[in-house]
């Protein structure tokens, strides 16, 4: 019989049902008081103030994009995160406040005309800034309904004009690990890396990230810039980024490169395909204390489904 020792990425499956962890977050902010969480999230807002960028903010909302649910309460959201660079568990809030996001530049290279590196603020001003309300379904059964602001992925890669040879849109996050305690643990195959197809980049969904709740983003969400691929799982949405590389071989994400037998390519969310170790028939809706059932696609199907035509014998869906 194989005995299999979980190794320290692997969150166990209790965890895969957030309840146990969901439950004591809640705890811990029943305990800090109405006073104290409102302090905690007030010390983000004034940090943000000095952000060069606030006054780009609240962008005005496009309709398109509609929920089916509230939208998760900031203070839940920005303390409950996946960002293995500050640590393996949720709490990384604090730890991420180390990440300096000023200056901060993006490269965009490989196959294009015309290689370019930009700066964050030359990018928000002078990319389409829009509010989009979008559901974010993780691997791990737990979700959330956040409004981002951002615009969409295509708007910057047509920048440095992608060659028609151009498959794949590879993304690769900051790496720093004296900022980042996590990138000291060397057995992950860090800096995070993952990558969509040329026509998922060019897909209306497809929306880089550069602020959430009408302000620009906290460093916890993966500031000053992230992905939002509101129809796969949560995994594929990069934090950080500073480089995107057009190029011909399909890249290999970092959950790949950890640990192929349970995270893909494609991961797109399919409530009928369950992760090797757990369901992904229903989620936790963070802050609603609710399971509901999840959907094809996120629910996103009618914006996505034909980009996925004869690619049936494909692991579509991790
Ligand atoms: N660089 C980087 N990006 C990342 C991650 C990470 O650990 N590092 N975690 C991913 C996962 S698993 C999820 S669910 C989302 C979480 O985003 P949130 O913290 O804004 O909810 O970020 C994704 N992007
Ligand atoms: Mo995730």
């Amino acid at each position: 019989m194989l005995v299999r020792f979980r190794k320290g990425w692997e969150i166990p499956e209790t965890d895969a049902t957030p309840e146990s962890l969901f439950s004591n977050r809640r705890q811990a902010l029943a305990g800090l008081g109405a006073i104290g969480a409102t302090a905690l999230a007030g010390r983000g807002a004034r940090a943000q103030d000095a952000d060069p960028s606030a006054d780009l903010y609240p962008a005005k909302r496009n309709d398109k994009f509609v929920l089916d649910r509230e939208i998760t309460p900031e203070q839940i959201n920005a303390n409950y995160n996946n960002f293995y660079e500050f640590g393996s568990y949720k709490r990384v809030a604090k730890e991420a406040q180390a990440l300096k996001i000023r200056p901060w530049t993006v490269k965009i290279d490989g196959m294009v005309e015309k290689p370019v590196e930009l700066g964050i603020d030359d990018i928000v001003r002078r990319m389409p800034l829009e509010e989009r309300l979008y559901r974010h379904r993780c691997v791990e059964a737990w979700s959330m309904a956040v409004p981002w602001t951002g615009f969409p992925l295509r708007s910057l890669l047509d920048l440095a004009r992608p060659l028609g040879s151009a498959k794949y849109v590879q993304f690769k996050t900051f790496l720093n690990p004296s900022i980042a305690p996590g990138q000291k643990e060397t057995w992950y195959p860090w800096p995070y890396v993952e990558g969509v197809t040329i026509e998922e980049s060019a897909n209306d969904l497809a929306f880089l990230v550069t602020g959430a709740y009408g302000k620009p983003l906290l460093k916890q969400f993966g500031a000053p810039i992230r992905l939002a691929l509101p129809w796969k799982y949560g995994f594929k949405h990069i934090k950080s980024i500073v480089q995107i590389t057009l190029t011909d071989k399909r890249p290999k994400s970092y959950w790949e490169a950890l640990q192929d037998s349970e995270y893909g390519f494609w991961a797109n969310v399919n409530p009928a395909v369950p992760h090797p170790r757990w369901s992904q028939a229903t989620e936790e809706v963070l802050g609603a204390g609710k399971r509901v059932p999840t959907q094809l696609f996120n629910g996103y199907g009618e914006f996505v489904a034909h980009l996925y035509k004869g690619l049936e014998k494909e692991n579509l869906y991790m």
